[in-house]
């Protein structure tokens, strides 16, 4: 298939170009390198070194013979986006292209602004240039399990059916996002929705869980092909956090009582189940969801998953609950599906000991480079947060910001 991959640059976007280039699709790498350009304004980096993309394309195409066509464009550049489609007639688009951190988008409001502008404007941008060049082509958008929040009721792939008042009817499940990042994400699904229902576009909303893992078996081929692996209070997710953590002697942070539980899988998960959701479109005019994680677990129970992994090897973890930044329960009910993407054939990878070793020794191979500072939770769901430019007054960070913000805000064409 000829396929799109936007957000090629990052750590999701980056192995899944790979493997579907390695499983003989024809690939157009998309990015417009804003991660990297917040990583600089945030005092993070990827812990692991990353190459240029003009270097991976290369050392890919040396190493696996095969060319990923990459091209420089933001998705806020709404002609860029109607030229990228019009000129690559592509039968699948597989969009990773958004801000995508929730303490990021709680620091301020105009990282709230930044985020929804990106996420929502850079989606919409797509679907009119899908409508007028590329109808049949199959969206492939990466949701989160963080859409649905944590009710009380079963959590279904997307639609719930309810009987009212004696009448039955499918509807959409009910969506109660935790930050303006995942609210940025319902924004998007109900946006694609409506342009699959009212202009006949198909598309498969991929509601993903945390994902967890530093390669896949194409990243892990040279060092120009790794992915990026964050671990800092901004961008890091829970688990790459906490093996880290575990290897450079600091404490496990737990944030509460630690009963917060949520979907899993691991990156090599992900590039399985985007190939497949590809590999079987839907019909046209149909918006499909699916749950995109493999296991659940609470925060605790990951803790203490790499807590006993490390004591395997009789070393010692220690285990902090800190005050929760976040507005989110610490105990509760969870029982979200995920079928559909069983149903069509992914054989998922289960949480094991060893996968937790091996991240901590990728860990391990880069531990001069943790900036430990960085490990700290800056941002507070009540009252924002900073980001770790310690070195320069907060008010020149937080004017740099504000440019930028309005930079973007003024950029998209309108
Ligand atoms: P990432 O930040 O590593 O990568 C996102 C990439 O998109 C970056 O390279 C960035 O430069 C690019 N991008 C952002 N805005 C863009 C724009 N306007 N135009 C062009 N490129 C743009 O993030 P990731 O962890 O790889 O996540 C990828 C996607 O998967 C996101 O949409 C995220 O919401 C979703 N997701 C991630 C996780 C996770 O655990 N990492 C879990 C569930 C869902
Ligand atoms: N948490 C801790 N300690 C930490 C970091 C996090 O206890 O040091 C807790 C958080 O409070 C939260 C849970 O771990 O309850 C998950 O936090 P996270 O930072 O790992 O993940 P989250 O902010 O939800 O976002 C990540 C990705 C996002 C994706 C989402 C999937 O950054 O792009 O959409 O996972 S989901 O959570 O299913 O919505």
């Amino acid at each position: 298939m000829r396929i799109l991959v936007l957000g090629a640059d990052g750590y999701l976007g980056w192995p899944t170009a790979l493997h579907l280039c390695a499983k003989g699709h024809d690939v157009v790498a998309v990015d417009n390198m804003v991660r990297r350009r917040w990583d600089r304004r945030c005092g993070t980096h990827s812990l692991v070194p990353i190459a240029s993309m003009e270097r991976r394309v290369d050392r890919w195409s040396e190493l696996s013979g095969h060319r990923i066509d990459w091209r420089k464009i933001d998705l806020c550049d709404a002609d860029a986006v109607t030229q990228l489609i019009r000129s690559t007639a592509p039968e699948a688009v597989v969009h990773f292209a958004e801000q995508r951190s929730a303490p990021y988008s709680m620091i301020s409001r105009a990282h709230a602004v930044e985020t929804q502008v990106n996420n929502v404007v850079g989606t919409l941008n797509l679907l009119f240039a899908l409508r007028d060049h590329a109808p049949d082509c199959h969206l492939v958008k990466l949701g989160t399990m963080g859409e649905y929040g944590t009710p009380n009721i079963d959590i279904e792939e997307g639609f719930i059916d309810i009987t009212h008042n004696g009448r039955t009817d499918r509807l959409p499940f009910p969506k109660q996002p935790g930050s303006m990042y995942h609210l940025s994400k319902v924004h998007d699904s109900h946006n694609i929705a409506f342009t699959c229902r009212i202009w006949g576009l198909r598309a498969t909303d991929l509601n993903q869980g945390v994902v967890y893992g530093a390669s896949t078996p194409e990243t892990a081929l040279h060092r120009d092909l790794a992915t990026r692996f964050d671990y800092d209070g901004i961008w890091g997710t829970v688990l790459n956090r906490f093996c880290v953590q575990a290897a450079i002697g600091q404490p496990l942070s737990v944030h509460g009582k630690g009963g917060q539980t949520r979907g899993f899988l691991d990156i090599r998960d992900t590039v399985a189940c985007v190939e497949l959701a590809c590999l079987n479109p839907p019909d046209a005019a149909e918006f499909r969801v699916f749950n995109q994680f493999t296991e659940q677990f609470s925060i605790l129970d990951l803790a203490n998953r790499v807590h006993d992994a490390r004591a395997a090897h009789g070393l010692k973890t220690e285990i902090v609950h800190q005050p929760n930044p976040r507005v989110e329960l610490e105990g509760h009910y969870y029982n979200a599906k995920h079928q559909h993407l069983l149903d069509l054939g992914l054989h998922p990878h289960a949480l094991a000991e060893t996968l937790i070793e091996d991240v901590i020794h990728t860990v391990e191979r880069h531990a001069s480079r943790v900036r430990p500072h960085t490990l700290v939770t800056a941002v507070d769901w009540r009252k924002g947060g900073e980001v770790y430019r310690s070195t320069e007054p907060a008010s020149t960070a937080a004017l740099e910001i504000e440019d930028a913000v309005d930079d973007r805000v003024a950029a998209p064409a309108l």
